[in-house]
């Protein structure tokens, strides 16, 4: 039995290489789609979705009138970073979601009321449970150090660096004489040593004093050059008016000089009650600073019964001939949040909208993404993915729950390499009633059926239609290959916009991410579906066609959309996508193709960039305008 069946299959695989030799001009070693050897699982993604956990420090009490909010963009936006993600914490001082990127990007910059971080997104930190960012790490509650120096435990190394978050500096600064320009200080003998509300800030005197210092013509405030017993410990301090409630941000740049290796630092907010009994103290430590000024923040909601607070700066320096430099004390709070949505004015993309926090991007707050499709599904196409050619971009806007409450997506047919009537549509999760309506699409061929709020009939899942017939948003119509031929007159492709409207705001949990799940129907026949590999059809779809001609979809082990030989129908690209011109197929017009599908993913994760060596330049479509 064993043996037939690998006959019958060596025979299958003969006739396969005679049908593929018969109609192929070029015969070459793996110079066809069929001859690739696709790892099974391999679903041609060019993104990938990645959990991203964030935990805010446990000084910051987070809940329904306070949010805040995070930013994850592709790279520093300092430095051309694109906009890809907000959102905000919950009352665990958490964000728990996921970002769809591309394969190809190996870091996110994340931005947050306590500090900013590069994140790198490798398979050392993409695991099972995605990538985890703790800007807790370096947060305490403990009082400052009043023992013998050698009695405190130090910590080795601090967990990260974290830059100045711009969105502490916009507030005015609560602290008088925060940059150490003006040489007026008063002196208690303890931090803990009582000091009225005045704008001015006490040096501690019980184990030496800081000192005033003149750092090449910027004035500091510094730990003794040279300390008393060769140890000190001491600090400057500052009480400002607070209340409780009150969301206060405290940030300082700090940096050594000398061998850093017994320099220890911290900065405190300790809340005080009317009476000056302490109520907390909150603390952020910076052990062995770094010889650059390195801004540390630290944020701390004061809790009941507040009436001031001290900001205290506290340092211990071992050290003879090396001292810890502060500078630039900036305090700043409570945040104003007109609208009550929980997000700071300055944070909220709509401040007097209590409905609407954040706006969210797809691919990103700039670029464009493409969905390509070949649409002789269960049929063997010419795999140069250009029958149906759409942009796309994403503006989502969130909630201050993070839940989705209306979509902008940007939509532009650039190319019709097909002869068939094709209509567009997109599948999320989440109940359809949850949807108050669709605006934007295009349908005129009456095979769509619609609810009275715009999404399709019949559906468990919310199934929107762009349009039934790519044609008609092309500037064109009838049956002729559009953008595809090199010789044939140049189309100017169109941009329209869908508008979805929640009713309901829903968890992006539920509906999923952009571009969600895209699917085109093939010549006006509502069961004929053509989804990316490895995605669900829609309750509409025919099931009677799959694993018919060269369809090997199998509900059963979640194979969609994939041949034997696990190739695709359609393609989905994190850019705007330079496809092939008609009939060449994909891996001809792109050299690293072929590597990156047979490695499951792994190698040339970046194969559709426009790189030396990556592309044959004439087997890419170029519309006239850029030749
Ligand atoms: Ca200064
Ligand atoms: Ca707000
Ligand atoms: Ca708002
Ligand atoms: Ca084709």
């Amino acid at each position: 039995m064993k043996t037939k069946i690998s006959i019958l299959l060596s025979l299958f695989a003969f006739l396969v290489v005679l049908s593929t030799g018969c109609h192929r001009s070029n015969p070459d070693n793996k110079t066809t789609m069929n001859d690739l050897n696709i790892p099974d699982g391999f679903t041609f993604e060019t993104t990938h979705e990645v959990p991203v956990t964030i935990k805010m420090p446990s000084t910051i009490n987070f809940n329904d009138s306070y949010r805040s909010r995070f930013n994850i963009y592709t790279a520093n936006p300092a430095e051309g970073g694109k906009l890809l993600l907000s959102g905000s914490f919950d009352n665990n001082n958490m964000f728990t979601g996921k970002i769809k990127v591309p394969v190809a990007l190996s870091e996110i910059y994340v931005t947050t009321i306590v500090g900013d971080l590069t994140v790198q997104i490798t398979t050392d930190t993409f695991k099972e449970d995605g990538v985890i960012i703790n800007f807790g790490d370096d947060y305490g509650l403990n009082p400052p150090d009043t023992t013998e120096p050698g009695g405190k435990s130090i910590a080795t190394e601090e967990a990260f660096t974290m830059h100045a978050p711009s969105t502490t500096r916009t507030g005015s600064n609560m602290v008088g004489n925060g940059d150490f320009e003006t040489n007026d200080f008063g002196s208690i003998y303890f931090w803990s040593t009582p000091h009225p509300v005045d704008n001015r800030w006490y040096f501690t005197q019980y184990q030496g004093s800081m000192e005033w210092y003149d750092d090449g013509g910027d004035h500091v405030v510094r730990t003794p050059w040279t300390e008393p017993g060769n140890y000190y410990y001491g600090g400057v301090s500052q009480m400002i008016d607070a209340n409780p409630g009150d969301v206060i941000t405290l940030s300082a740049d700090i940096k050594s000089v000398g061998s850093k290796n017994r320099l220890y630092s911290w900065i405190y907010l300790i809340p005080r009650t009317a009476n000056g009994s302490i109520l907390a103290y909150y603390n952020l430590t910076y052990y062995h600073p770094s010889s650059a000024w390195t801004t540390k923040t630290l944020v701390a909601t004061m809790p009941s019964g507040t009436a001031s607070c001290q900001v205290l700066v506290w340092t211990n320096d071992y050290t003879a001939n090396a001292a810890v430099y502060v500078d630039n004390v900036v305090v700043t709070g409570p945040i104003t949040d007109s609208d009550g949505d929980g997000v700071d004015d300055d944070l909220d993309d709509y401040p007097n909208d209590p409905s609407m926090a954040f706006n969210v991007y797809y691919p990103n707050e700039n670029d464009w993404g493409t969905l390509a499709y070949e649409d002789l599904w269960p049929g063997e196409g010419d795999y140069d993915f250009n029958d149906l050619v759409l942009d796309y971009h994403f503006k989502s806007i969130l909630n201050s729950s993070n839940q989705l409450v209306k979509y902008y997506m940007d939509y532009s047919t650039r190319a019709v390499g097909a002869s068939l009537i094709n209509g567009f549509g997109l599948m999320m999760g989440g109940d359809p009633t949850n949807i108050a309506s669709v605006t934007g699409t295009q349908l005129t061929e009456n095979y769509i059926s619609l609810t009275s709020n715009g999404t399709e009939n019949n559906q468990t899942n919310s199934v929107i239609f762009l349009f039934d017939n790519a044609f008609n948003t092309i500037g064109a119509s009838g049956s002729q290959f559009i953008n595809t031929k090199p010789d044939v007159a140049y189309v100017d492709p169109d941009t329209n916009q869908l508008v979805v409207t929640y009713s309901t705001p829903t968890s992006t949990d539920v509906t999923g991410t952009a571009p969600y799940n895209p699917f085109i129907v093939v010549d006006r026949d509502r069961g004929k579906e053509v989804h990316l590999a490895g995605e669900e059809p829609t309750d509409l779809a025919d099931n009677a066609l799959f694993g018919t001609w060269i369809d090997d979809s199998n509900p059963a082990t979640g194979k969609w959309y994939q041949t034997a030989n696990n190739l695709p129908w359609a393609i989905d690209l994190p850019v705007s996508f330079d496809y092939p011109v008609e009939q060449v197929e994909i891996l001809n017009a792109y050299n690293h193709f072929r590597e990156w599908a047979e490695s499951g993913g792994s190698v040339y994760t970046d194969w559709y960039e426009d790189n030396t060596g990556y592309r044959v330049q004439e087997n890419i479509y170029t519309p006239p305008a850029s030749k």
